[in-house]
């Protein structure tokens, strides 16, 4: 996340770069070999199905086993077993919290009909997609709440069929931390596979199960691309990059918090983007400090240190007005406002995927589900023209329309005209059969 020259430019204020990134901004398209391995893969298990998903499952996983992915309700029983009792009830709390809030908004989503012209009445209704696929990564973190994201936002929405999938262990079950969090989510179903050929599996309804009509789910650069390619055929929910967070923050803000919330989506991976703005020198100085000594603590330091080093930037600005430029300007995933006054942030800024209020919210605890936001956000300055998965996602704004016999003249006269302009006859048919009816020119 950096200003780019174009983007210094449209500012109206000052913006002085204290430190900016070594790297360039992960470019929005995945790199050509992930498009053509992806789109492989994709043909490959559309045209031999569940023997291709076999195959890469034991290339890419170490799979052993046959075509049955699915883990049956007594090993599930026993992986869920081996949980500390802490655990769990962390998990149930983010669980139920991020459902709640997914309910809430639920409610505020309403239909209608109303009669837009005498005569003609117009509807809208949400209706829950039907099945859900859920991709719940296990890799290098498992982010054990992307199941209370997906899983249980799309049950909130009313959505009847979930299935999940996740990449197996070396011994063939899956992380049971994983396990626990979709079943307290709701999933129906949970497979042991991966990557691409899970999604594959889950879109063209390979798994036993039927298809999916929508994707979710964040995963590796190959999961994001499968999404890509499939998106159209299916829903999907973002198309997720690298981890990030920016902060605003003014000379009254704690040092060591504005830099342990940094370093806590650094250490994400690698080229993890992280941001400050603020309108205070001497706060820039210490962060920068801040950042270098609790690295030296943090046992995730190669992972947060290469990625502060190479993608991490710092500007200072000459008002809090310039601050929101160069935030809506940047559109990060998350954004925290460590400032006097953080309700003019959240009265002025428009681009960003999850805002944090003062100093007692941060990341991390939404990450974990503790707030009860969605932590499925849009990357890349995605947030410019999308907000993040929400129960809205899983649920089909549906219009419809009525109309009484009278209200005729007013729809067909005009539909005539257009369609005469446009040439198109049979359009005009339809309108003009009825115009005549009414008239009493037909019977
Ligand atoms: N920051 C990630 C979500 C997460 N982090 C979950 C830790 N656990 C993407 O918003
Ligand atoms: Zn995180």
């Amino acid at each position: 996340m950096h200003l780019t020259l174009k983007d210094k430019i449209r500012l109206s204020g000052n913006v002085t770069a204290v430190r900016e990134p070594n790297r360039p901004d992960v470019p929005a398209q995945a790199d050509p070999g992930v498009i053509s391995r992806v789109s492989e893969m994709l043909s490959a298990i559309e045209a031999r199905g569940l023997d291709a998903v076999r195959e890469y499952a034991s290339e890419l996983d170490g799979w052993t086993g046959g075509t049955d992915f699915e883990i049956t309700p007594k090993a599930a029983e026993r992986l869920v077993a081996e949980l500390p009792v802490e655990l769990r009830e962390a998990l149930d709390a983010g669980s139920e919290r991020t459902g709640n809030f997914a309910r809430m908004q639920r409610d505020r989503l309403s239909d209608f009909e109303a009669e837009v012209v005498p005569g003609v009445h117009c509807g809208q209704r949400y209706v829950p997609v039907e099945t859900v696929g859920a991709y719940l990564p296990a890799g290098r973190f498992p982010l054990l709440a992307s199941a209370f994201m997906t899983v249980g936002v799309a049950r909130a929405a009313g959505v009847s069929k979930v299935l999940s999938c996740t990449p197996p262990s070396r011994n063939g079950q899956v992380h049971p931390a994983v396990l626990y969090a979709a079943q307290i989510s709701g999933t129906e179903r949970i497979f042991a596979l991966g990557g691409v050929q899970a999604l594959a599996a889950m879109a063209f309804g390979l798994l036993d199960a039927d298809p999916a009509d929508m994707l979710v789910g964040a995963g590796n650069a190959f999961v994001a691309e499968a999404k890509r390619q499939l998106h159209g055929r299916v829903g999907i929910d973002v198309l997720a990059g690298p981890s990030e967070v920016a902060v605003i923050a003014d000379e009254q803000a704690n040092a060591a918090m504005v830099a342990a919330d940094l370093l806590a989506q650094a250490e994400h991976g690698p080229t993890s983007p992280a941001c400050l703005v603020t309108t205070s020198a001497r706060l820039a100085a210490d962060v920068e400090r801040e950042i270098q000594q609790q690295l030296s603590g943090l046992a995730t330091r190669e992972v947060a240190g290469a990625s502060w080093r190479d993608w991490g930037s710092i500007y200072l600005v000459d008002s809090p007005r310039t601050a929101v430029e160069v935030m809506d300007l940047l559109a990060p995933e998350h954004l925290e406002i460590l400032t006097e006054d953080p309700d003019y942030y959240l009265q002025n800024l428009r681009n960003y995927g999850s805002l944090f209020l003062g100093e007692w919210s941060t990341v991390a605890y939404a990450d974990k589900g503790m707030s009860g936001t969605n932590h499925v956000l849009p990357t890349g300055r995605g947030a410019r023209y999308t907000g993040g998965l929400s129960v809205a996602r899983f649920l089909k704004q549906l219009t419809y329309q009525r109309a009484t016999r009278e209200a005729t003249e007013i729809q067909a006269g005009p539909t005539v005209v257009i369609s005469d302009f446009e040439q198109m006859p049979a359009h005009r048919d339809s309108a003009q059969l009825r115009l005549d009816l009414v008239r009493g020119r037909r019977t």
